[in-house]
């Protein structure tokens, strides 16, 4: 009795550390997550007639996968960055009077993010805007640069005690280039002001890899990061560097299995408005949240809200915001066509709610699309796909 005692608490060590009977990971646990909520996608797939729009054939089986960056091969990682170059050297297709900076179908993509961001950042359209943009990116890269994959995405569980060595950060040449060069500088400021983010070992131009000579022509316009100048002008020409500053700092506090749970299955995941409020922060608690997180992980230009998508990696960061907005959905079927908030960044200046029949419109980038029809990632048209 006395040896069972003492021994108890000794066998109990093994379940909570290295070894073979160890915890998952925190990317296999979220991958067990991932299965679950494609499970239940499939378990829904009986009555999922009721909810298809007309003619569509799209469903759970034959739906379109987006995948882990990790999991890509070489070969295919190289055919993505070689599509986005693409976009980055057509000519832009818009009205020039719109956005005079804008000279590439990639600057069409920032441009609109840039015009509309005070609208589609802690509003009700905030998920499915940058879902449909996203979307849009992915046809683009398909249709006008020979894509032939499907958007992949960040998983941000990996390699947070040190994003250079990321397979996106890493500045081999199947990344997106790695950090910036070191340049001193006090850090930043995130979260809307509220949390001071210490410098990492970059802060300059990306000095290796696919977009070490990529030249960004638009932004930014509220940077974040210390001694870094906005543009003259809002949507005005002002080329610049792909900078970083790669965020151990960042990724390790808020980039957790412990928030991504809390999202999807945790008390965040009561409702949509609880959902989408937790993944963009609470800053006044110091809290910046997995979106904003994400974006502060790469730093330098990323570091805007507005100008943010200028870094390649903007695409597949909101690949997994959406691939957790996914697995929400799949985990609460009865709530996941909601939503919920206003149509002003916080509700400021106050502001009628966000109505399902609203509609997004990405100007020249995708034929417009109303809310209603980007909640469900297998409605057919425009949108088919799930993430494993
Ligand atoms: C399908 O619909 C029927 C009738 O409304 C319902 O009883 C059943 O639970 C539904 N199945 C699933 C998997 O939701
Ligand atoms: C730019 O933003 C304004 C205000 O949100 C909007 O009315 C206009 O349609 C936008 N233009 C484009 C091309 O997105
Ligand atoms: C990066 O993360 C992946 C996936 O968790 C892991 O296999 C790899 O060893 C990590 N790389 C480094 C250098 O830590
Ligand atoms: C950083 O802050 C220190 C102390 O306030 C100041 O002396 C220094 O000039 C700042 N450096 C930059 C690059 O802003
Ligand atoms: C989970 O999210 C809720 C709702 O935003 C928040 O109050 C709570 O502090 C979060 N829990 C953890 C452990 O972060
Ligand atoms: C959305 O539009 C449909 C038909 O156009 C209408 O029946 C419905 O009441 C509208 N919903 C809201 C929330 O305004
Ligand atoms: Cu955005």
């Amino acid at each position: 009795m006395l040896f069972t005692k003492l021994a108890l608490p000794v066998l109990g060590l093994p379940l909570i550390s290295a070894g073979p009977l160890a915890a998952r990971t925190a990317t296999e646990s979220l991958q067990d997550l991932n299965d679950q909520a494609l499970s239940s996608l499939q378990s829904q797939y009986d009555n999922s007639t009721t909810e298809k729009r007309a003619g569509s054939t799209c469903n759970v089986f034959n739906a379109k996968v987006r995948r882990d960056w990790k999991t890509l091969r070489p070969g295919e990682k190289k055919e993505y960055i070689a599509a986005v170059k693409c976009l980055q050297a057509k000519p832009s297709i818009a009205d020039s009077t719109f956005a005079p900076g804008a000279k590439t179908r990639y600057d069409d993509f920032v441009a609109v993010h840039i015009n509309q961001t005070l609208s589609i950042h802690g509003t009700g359209n905030f998920l499915t805007w940058h879902r449909y943009f996203m979307q849009a990116y992915e046809t683009a890269l398909r249709e006008e640069c020979g894509y032939t994959g499907y958007q992949p995405y960040w998983n941000w569980l990996d390699n947070t005690s040190d994003p250079s060595k990321s397979p996106l950060f890493d500045g081999s040449d199947t990344s997106f280039s790695g950090d910036g060069v070191f340049v001193a500088h006090n850090g930043s400021v995130n979260g809307n002001g509220n949390v001071y983010i210490p410098s990492g070992k970059g802060g300059g131009c990306v000095t290796s890899g696919p977009f070490v000579d990529y030249v960004i022509n638009l932004g930014p316009i509220f940077p974040i990061q210390d001694g870094m100048e906005a543009a003259p002008e809002t949507l005005g020409y002002n080329p610049h560097c792909l900078s970083r500053d790669l965020s151990a700092f960042t990724a390790s506090n808020w980039l957790t299995l412990g928030n991504v749970l809390n999202v999807t299955i945790g008390d965040a995941s009561r409702s949509v408005l609880l959902f989408q409020n937790e993944l963009q922060g609470r800053f006044t608690d110091g809290f910046l949240g997995l979106h904003t997180a994400g974006h502060g992980v790469m730093g330098g230009v990323s570091g805007d809200l507005y100008g943010s998508p200028v870094d390649p990696v903007f695409f597949l960061h909101h690949g997994m915001v959406d691939r957790v907005y996914w697995i929400w959905q799949a985990l609460h079927p009865s709530q996941a066509k909601t939503i919920a908030g206003t149509i002003t960044l916080f509700n400021t200046p106050p502001s009628r709610d966000t109505s399902p029949n609203d509609t997004i419109d990405l100007g020249v980038n995708a034929p417009p699309q109303k809310i209603r029809d980007l909640l469900n990632t297998l409605g057919g048209s425009p949108l088919c796909y799930i993430y494993n």
